[in-house]
């Protein structure tokens, strides 16, 4: 089998003082990343919502396969419909099935059940993780999919801090209602929720601290 034509790859070509400093200018931009769970009605364009599924899609994926469906959601009814379905699971997790060391662990978080953000967020963005692909009716097995997945989610969650908007990684567990309730074929599942939108004017969140560089960072 021959192996496809190569194109040439032009490097950015920034000096070492350009790329210091767009290092560490990105960097302080990232480190003001929050999760939130307060989220404005004020609108979202659609394109700009296209815009950040088009970077997240620039991730890598196992064999270049892009094992992913993003579901854009605005319509009122059916982000009720999923805020329904999550807070009945939602329900059942805090009251019994989480163990008291993980409802101690979420303390700080002061969440509970009750899910107002899937209606507020102007979209709910429902990442479908596609475990194969069928071509020409027949399945053809996707590689490293979680992991395809949760690079192209994490390069969604990057965008949509650097455009000023803000989401939340929200997995109502188990969330297959959303293969119902968006209509997706067999071969997607659920892979992450994420309410998007602006910050609410009140909007609050937990005083968290993220570990210091010695303790997560090793050089050989
Ligand atoms: N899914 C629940 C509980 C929850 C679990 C973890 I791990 C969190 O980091 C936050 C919440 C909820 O959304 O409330």
């Amino acid at each position: 089998m021959s192996s496809s034509p190569m194109i040439p790859f032009p490097a950015a070509g920034y000096s070492p003082e350009e790329t210091s400093l767009r290092a560490r200018e990105f960097m302080a931009m990232m480190q003001k990343r929050r999760s939130l769970r307060h989220f404005s009605d004020r609108p979202v364009s659609k394109a700009v919502m296209e815009d950040l599924v088009k970077t997240a899609a620039a991730a890598p994926s196992g064999a270049h396969k892009q094992p992913w469906t993003f579901c854009l959601v605005g319509d009122p009814e059916k982000k009720k419909l999923i805020r329904e379905a999550a807070e009945a699971e939602e329900y059942e997790n805090y009251h019994g099935r989480m163990s008291d060391e993980w409802l101690e662990d979420l303390r700080q978080f002061d969440t509970n059940w009750k899910k107002p953000f899937l209606e507020t967020a102007p979209w709910l963005v429902v990442i479908f993780k596609k475990p194969y692909d069928i071509v020409d009716g027949e399945q053809r097995k996707n590689y490293y999919v979680s992991e395809s997945v949760g690079l192209a989610a994490g390069i969604l969650i990057t965008a949509i801090h650097n455009a000023g908007l803000a989401c939340l990684t929200h997995t109502p567990s188990p969330m297959n209602f959303l293969q119902n309730i968006l209509d997706r074929p067999a071969n997607e599942r659920p892979f992450l929720l994420l309410p998007v939108g602006y910050p609410a004017k009140e909007a609050s969140v937990p005083d968290l601290n993220r570990k210091p560089i010695e303790e997560i960072l090793f050089y050989y």
